[in-house]
Order: structure tokens, then sequence, then C-alpha cells
């Protein structure tokens, strides 16, 4: 079975995000990794006519910090269309990385749902350095990309639906 990847996706499925707001959350843990998922999250929004006055980059420390800073941002800026969390998470030799993927993934749902806004979940979970290099402009794409595209897709769905 073909695997879908969404960085060879349809260009022509991809909604002009001309009057999208997008904030960016982008973990510094594996910052090359990091600043790599989201080089090629703005290029795509970039590409898909999202204004740079409306593309919001902020940093957090690690993480486990995404849902706290998608929060904020979200709480703190309501013309926000929607959220990309960036990060990496590689496995180590205890259990934080478990602990750190099951609780970003959790937080980043119920961040979404409460307020009612597309999360984008654009978090590397891998093995080891090379799998997450794969997937930050690799073999396998990068998921940076993916997360934009998702972002894009998933406001012009709202507005499809809430639209009255
Ligand atoms: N943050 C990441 O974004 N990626 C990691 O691979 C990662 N590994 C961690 C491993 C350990 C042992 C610890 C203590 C933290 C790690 N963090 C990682 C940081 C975490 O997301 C968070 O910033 C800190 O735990 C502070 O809340």
């Amino acid at each position: 079975m073909k695997k879908t990847n969404l960085s060879d996706y349809d260009p022509s499925q991809v909604p002009s995000g001309k009057d999208y707001t997008i904030g960016i959350v982008v973990a510094e843990w594996n910052k090359e990794i990091t600043d790599a998922l989201a080089q090629g999250a703005i290029d795509t929004l970039r590409k898909y006519d999202v204004a740079e006055s409306n593309i919001h980059l902020v940093h957090v420390p690690g993480s486990f910090e995404l849902t706290t800073g998608a929060d904020l941002m979200l709480r703190n800026d309501k013309k926000l269309d929607a959220v990309i969390c960036i990060g990496c998470v590689i496995q180590g030799e205890t259990r934080h990385f478990d602990f750190i993927c099951e609780a970003v993934s959790q937080g980043l749902t119920n961040t979404a749902l409460k307020h009612e806004r597309p999360v984008i979940f654009s978090l590397l979970t891998t093995n080891n350095t090379e799998q997450a290099q794969d997937r930050a402009g690799g073999k396998h794409g990068n998921k940076g990309v993916e997360g934009a595209v998702t972002a894009l897709k998933m406001i012009h769905l709202q507005r499809e639906l809430e639209k009255k």
C-alpha cells in the first residue's frame, strides 16, 4: 500500500492563504532539525500567498512546551486562524521520549478543541537523528511543508463548514 506523504501534495488542492493568519511554534531542542522544518513551513505558507505580516513565529525551549506555546498564541491573538507546532523528539535511553510524545499529542488535541482552531502536529518522533534528517528535507520530504499544507486545508475547511 502506498503511504500518504503530503510532501508530494497536489498543489491544485491547496487553498490560497491570502487572508489567513498563521502562528508557528518551534521547539529549540534539536534546533538544526526544527529550523529546517520551520523553514519548510514558512516557504510553503509564502508560496500559497500568506502575507509575511500574517506569519507569527515564536520559539519554546522544548517540544513539551509546544502545548503552552500554542495556547498562549491562541489566547492572545484572536485573529490567528491556526497554529503549526514544530518539534523533534529523538528516542534516548530513558522514558522521556514516551512522556513527551504522549503529552504533546494530547496537549495539542486539547488546545485545538479548547480554542476551536486547527492546531497542527508537526512533531517528529524518531529513533535517531538520521530518521529526523530524512523527514526535515531529506528522503522522506519535509514535515514542516506538510504541516503548512495541513494548516491551509484545515482553515479552508473550518471556513467552509462555519459559513452561514
Ligand atoms: N525536547 C525535545 O524537543 N526533544 C527531545 O528529544 C527532548 N529530549 C529530552 C530528554 C530529556 C531527558 C529531558 C529532561 C528533556 C528533553 N526535552 C526534549 C525537553 C522537553 O521537551 C522540555 O523542554 C523539558 O522537559 C522542560 O519542560
